[in-house]
């Protein structure tokens, strides 16, 4: 019944763009009350629909939401492999999740899992990614490299660089990368990467990197609790963006970096990251669920872990940990 009111106001909308309707005719319209239709259009605006109310006239569609189109992500995509199969879906719980089922299933190498709206984004150690409707990318990309366990986090590195070089190219928008899997601008963060795999003992079968930008957020689309902290490409350019087309400049430099990565190795690679990195030369704080390092961040070994020294002069080895700077 209630998706039933929510596409009567679409269709009475689409109907007549120019006109006000008021909420009694739509009321009488759709069979509901007047609060069953206030309801209903607060929900379209939060699924992105830019609606004007107008005192004793009514309601007026401005915009419908601007959709994902796989073919459009197809359209031009200069690539071998990457993001050529696409598997789109309007919600899911997480793009990771039905990555890793495809993977196990034996999805091909550059095949990308994309939805509108993830109900259960994830971020590392199980933290919450925020993902809203047709605003942002939520992504996973499945690749096979086969390099040994040990050597992952270095895509983690080169998904950053690709995603910096991507969004840049497209918007020009330029993200510095915090070490090791966030993208920020002027101190906030628009895209957080989330590396899993599904391996043996030694040799990684599939890798599935999460890839979540934020693209089209008005402040107030954030959680109170992130608004000081997180930024989307919307907010730095005053421009909202075909998402379609941010995906596609990352697929090409991800496939050519990817493909630069399996020929000459990661130290190509490491260049390009130190080049972005705003964690180097820094003195930082290291969270580690083991506790707390605090030294001046020296670099990345060629496997990607970070080197801090602290004050003693000891070097430390970071495979994991959130830096405060
Ligand atoms: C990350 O984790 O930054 C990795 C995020 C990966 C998300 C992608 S989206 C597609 C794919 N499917 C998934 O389910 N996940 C991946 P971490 O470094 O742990 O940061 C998480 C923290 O970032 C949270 O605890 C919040 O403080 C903050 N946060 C949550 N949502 C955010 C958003 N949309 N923008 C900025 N910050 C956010």
């Amino acid at each position: 019944m209630s998706s039933d009111i929510r596409k009567g106001l679409i269709e009475a909308f689409t109907n007549s763009p120019d006109t006000y309707l008021s909420g009694e005719s739509l009321a009488e319209l759709l069979g509901c009350s007047r609060t069953a239709i206030w309801k209903h259009i607060e929900a379209l605006r939060k699924d992105g629909f830019i609606l004007e109310a107008v005192r004793k006239k009514g309601y007026r569609i401005i915009s419908s939401p601007e959709k994902i189109v796989p073919n459009k992500i197809l359209f031009g995509l200069n690539t071998k492999f990457t993001g050529r199969n696409i598997y789109f879906e309007e919600s899911v719980n997480s793009t990771q999740n039905i990555a890793q089922r495809l993977a196990l299933e034996g999805a091909e190498e550059g095949t990308i899992v994309v939805a509108e709206e993830q109900l259960g984004g994830r971020g590392r150690l199980e933290r919450k990614w925020q993902s809203p409707k047709y605003k942002g990318i939520w992504m996973s990309l499945i690749l096979k490299p086969s390099i040994p366990i040990m050597k992952t986090p270095q895509l983690t590195l080169l998904t950053a660089v690709a995603v910096v070089q991507g969004i840049q190219e497209v918007t020009g928008v330029q993200a510095d990368i915090k070490w090791p899997n966030d993208l920020l601008v002027n101190g906030k963060k628009l895209t957080g990467i989330l590396t899993e795999m599904q391996a043996d003992s030694d040799r990684v079968h599939s890798l599935i990197i999460g890839i979540g930008i934020n693209v089209n957020q008005q402040l107030e689309d954030f959680a109170a609790e992130l608004q000081p902290s997180a930024t989307s490409i919307y907010l730095e350019t005053k421009t909202s963006w075909d998402r379609a087309k941010i995906i596609q400049g990352i697929m090409m430099h991800l496939e050519k970096l990817y493909l630069l990565y399996l020929e000459k190795g990661f130290y190509p690679i490491k260049i390009l990251w130190e080049s972005y990195s705003i964690s180097l030369g820094q003195k930082v704080t290291a969270n580690t669920l083991n506790g707390s390092i605090v030294g001046f961040a020296k670099g990345i070994t060629d496997d990607g872990v970070l080197l801090l020294e602290d004050e003693q002069g000891v070097i430390h080895s970071i495979y994991s940990a959130d830096i405060l700077m």
